[in-house]
């Protein structure tokens, strides 16, 4: 099980983005997280395809792209068009999985689904040996600074479980107050990817690239 950090970018410095993007790639960094949303999936409204479109060719970073809307097809294309490399959506936002999934996959580009705290993960069982990437939001998705939802852990377990007992190489993330104690706490339940944001790496009292590099060295020795 590969061990990746990715940085939620909507936690970010908008006044010096490029220069974010630059301390966190020397901290190692493995992905960019960008959180889509609509006001209609979640009560918010935050990055777009504008910004996304100029970071792309800036950094070689792969670009993690969490959809929180309604309509998620509307955007697959635009996402894979520009070139990022790993689209998520939410199971709670379209009963039509496989063609959400085999949009994504036609245009040649990871497929992640993401599942809320609440929703169980039955929801995964028939389409799981399809995707590459599961985000188990561990708050209710729609902002930053929210507190770790512990339901999440039995969830997670049971996500491994079927990851394992189907021998797919499938990552599992977590996205919401992650930082050293719910590191500690989603990895030993099978989480392998760490999406940081306010809790952990973009904190007003530390230094970025400094945060980010010690994110990355908890979650790898957690
Ligand atoms: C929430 C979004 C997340 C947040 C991230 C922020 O809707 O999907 O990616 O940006 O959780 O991290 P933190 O540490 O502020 O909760
Ligand atoms: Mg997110």
């Amino acid at each position: 099980m590969q061990i990746k950090t990715s940085a939620s970018l909507m936690c970010a410095d908008f006044r010096n983005l490029l220069q974010d993007v630059r301390k966190l790639e020397r901290a190692g960094i493995d992905w960019l997280h960008f959180d889509i949303m609509d006001d209609h999936f979640v009560p918010n409204l935050t990055i777009g395809p504008l910004i996304v479109e100029s970071l792309r060719g800036k950094t070689d970073l792969p670009f993690d792209i969490h959809l929180q809307m309604t309509n998620p097809e509307l955007f697959i294309p635009v996402f894979s068009k520009m070139g990022c490399e790993i689209i998520t959506f939410h199971v709670e936002a379209t009963s039509h999985l496989f063609r959400m999934v085999s949009l994504i996959k036609k245009e040649g580009k990871k497929a992640g689904l993401a599942i809320n705290p609440a929703t169980p993960e039955n929801h995964l069982k028939y389409i799981i040996s399809e995707i590459d990437l599961i985000i188990v939001m561990t708050v209710d998705p729609g902002f930053a600074g929210q507190r770790f939802i512990p339901q999440v852990i039995p969830k997670i377990e049971k996500l491994r479980d079927m990851v394992e007992k189907k021998n797919l190489k499938i990552d599992i993330a977590v996205d919401g107050n992650i930082k050293e104690e719910t590191i500690r706490k989603t990895k030993k339940a099978g989480a392998n990817v760490f999406i940081g944001g306010t809790s952990a790496i973009f904190r007003p009292d530390r230094e970025l690239e400094e945060a980010a590099r010690e994110f990355k060295r908890i979650c790898q020795e957690a």
